[in-house]
C-alpha cells in the first residue's frame, strides 16, 4: 500500500502526533526561544528566526507536495510572504549576475528586480518563454537565473517548464518556477527540471485568504543549504500562527483544486460563449495558444480566468464593480471569489514596461462557492 499520494502527504508529511502530548494536530509553538541545559546543548532548537517547530512541519509538508520526501536531498524553505521567498532566492545573486525573466509576472516580483535588486548590480531582461527563440535571445553569458511564471499573472501564458530548464541548464543558469497558479496539485516543477519552485502560500496554498506567506522547494542540498542561510541571515520568516493556518489550510489543497478547476472551466466556457466578451484566456480552453502545454505539464488547470469585455477600460471597470459575489480585491487562491483589473491594480508596476498588460483586462481568482451563483453574478455584472 503507497501511503505517499498527495492527498495523503497533505494531511500526515511532517504532522506526527505530538510526542510529548499525543496532540493530533501540530501545536503553535508561540516560542521565541528554547532553554538549553548546557551551553549549545539543546533538542534541536535554539531561537525561532533560525527553526521553529511549526514552521518546520509546514516545511515538511509542503516539500513533500512538490515531491521531496523528508530525509531525501533539499527541502523547504518558509518566508513571510511571497515576495520575502523571491527576495532570499534574489539573494543567491551577486552583482553583474543577470537573470530573464517571463514577460508577464506578478507585478510585484518584477518590482523587486527591476527596483530592488538592480540596485545592488544585478541586471535583468524580459523574454517571451513561450518560443524556444525567446529565451536564447535573452540568455547572456552572465545569466545565472531564469525566473519563470506558469501559468503567468495575469495573461495566463503558459511556458514549456522541460524546454525552459534543458536550455537554462545547459547554459548554466538555474531555474525557478512560480507555482502558484497551478500548486503542486496540478503541477510538479521539480519532476519537469526546474531547480527552484516558488510559492506565495498566501494564496491557493493557504487557501482562506487570512496569511501572507511564501515557501521555496528544490532538490539540491547545496540551494537547501545557501537558501536556509539567507532564512536566517535576512530573517523573513512566518511565525507559528501563520505557519498553523497554511498547515491546516494545505490539508484541503487537494479537494479545493478539484473544486476551483471544475469552477473555472465552466465560467471559461461560459465567457467565451458570450457576446459581451471579446478575448479569454484559460489554459483549459482548446483556444489557449499553450493549451497542448498546458495538458502535456498540468493534470488540472486551476482557477484564474481572464478575460477582456467588449466596451473597453470603462466596460472593464463597471464589471468588476457590479459583481457581488466576487469580491473586487487583489490576491487570489482563496474559497471566496475575486475580481480585479491588474493594470490599475496588481500589476500597476509594469506600466510603461516590456510587460506591461491590457488596461481593459479583468482577472477573476475563481473560488468555490456553487458555479451557477458565480456564473449569474457575472452575467449581471456585465451588463
Ligand atoms: O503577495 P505575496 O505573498 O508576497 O506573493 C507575491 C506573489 C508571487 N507570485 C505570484 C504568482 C503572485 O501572484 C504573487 C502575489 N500576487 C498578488 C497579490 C496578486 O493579486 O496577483
Amino acid at each position: 500500500m503507497s501511503e505517499d499520494r498527495f492527498e495523503t502527504l497533505a494531511i500526515h508529511a511532517g504532522q506526527d502526533p505530538d510526542p510529548a502530548t499525543g496532540a493530533a494536530v501540530v501545536p503553535i509553538y508561540a516560542t521565541s526561544t528554547y532553554v538549553q541545559s548546557a551551553p549549545g546543548d539543546h533538542k534541536g532548537y535554539e531561537y525561532s528566526r533560525t527553526d521553529n517547530p511549526t514552521r518546520t512541519a509546514l516545511q515538511t509538508q509542503i516539500a513533500a507536495l512538490e515531491g521531496v520526501a523528508l530525509g531525501s536531498p533539499g527541502g523547504c524553505i518558509t518566508a513571510a510572504s511571497g515576495l520575502a521567498a523571491t527576495s532570499l532566492i534574489g539573494h543567491l545573486l551577486k552583482p553583474g549576475d543577470h537573470l530573464v525573466l517571463s514577460n508577464d509576472v506578478y507585478g510585484g516580483t518584477f518590482r523587486l528586480f527591476d527596483s530592488v535588486l538592480s540596485n545592488y548590480g544585478i541586471q535583468w531582461s524580459a523574454a517571451d518563454l513561450t518560443t524556444d527563440a525567446g529565451l536564447t535571445n535573452a540568455l547572456r553569458p552572465e545569466t545565472k537565473l531564469v525566473w519563470v511564471e506558469t501559468p503567468t499573472n495575469p495573461l495566463l501564458r503558459v511556458v514549456d517548464i522541460s524546454r525552459v530548464a534543458a536550455t537554462a541548464n545547459e547554459h548554466g543558469a538555474m531555474v525557478t518556477v512560480d507555482n502558484t497558479f497551478a500548486t503542486p496539485y496540478f503541477q510538479q516543477p521539480l519532476d519537469l527540471g526546474a531547480d527552484l519552485v516558488l510559492h506565495s502560500s498566501t494564496k491557493y496554498l493557504g487557501g482562506h485568504s487570512d496569511a501572507v506567506g511564501g515557501a521555496i522547494v528544490m532538490r539540491s542540498e547545496s540551494l537547501y543549504e545557501r537558501l536556509k542561510f539567507m532564512q536566517n541571515a535576512l530573517g523573513p520568516v512566518p511565525g507559528p500562527f501563520d505557519a498553523y493556518l497554511f498547515l491546516r489550510g494545505i490539508k484541503t489543497l487537494a479537494v479545493r483544486m478539484d473544486r476551483h478547476a471544475s469552477n473555472a472551466g465552466l465560467i471559461a466556457a461560459f465567457l467565451e460563449a458570450d457576446p459581451r466578451v471579446d478575448r479569454v484566456w484559460y489554459p483549459g480552453l482548446e483556444s489557449h495558444p499553450q493549451h497542448d502545454v498546458a495538458r502535456k505539464q498540468m493534470s488540472g488547470f486551476g482557477g484564474m480566468v481572464s478575460f477582456i469585455p467588449k466596451g473597453g477600460v470603462d466596460a472593464a471597470n463597471s464589471t468588476v464593480q457590479r459583481t457581488r459575489l466576487f469580491f473586487l480585491a487583489e490576491s487570489l487562491g482563496g474559497v471566496e471569489s475575486l475580481i480585479e483589473v491588474p493594470a490599475s491594480m496588481t500589476h500597476m508596476s509594469v506600466e510603461g514596461t516590456d510587460l506591461e498588460v491590457p488596461v481593459d483586462l479583468v482577472r477573476l481568482s475563481v473560488g468555490i462557492e456553487h458555479v451557477d451563483d458565480l456564473i449569474s453574478d457575472l452575467d449581471r455584472a456585465l451588463g
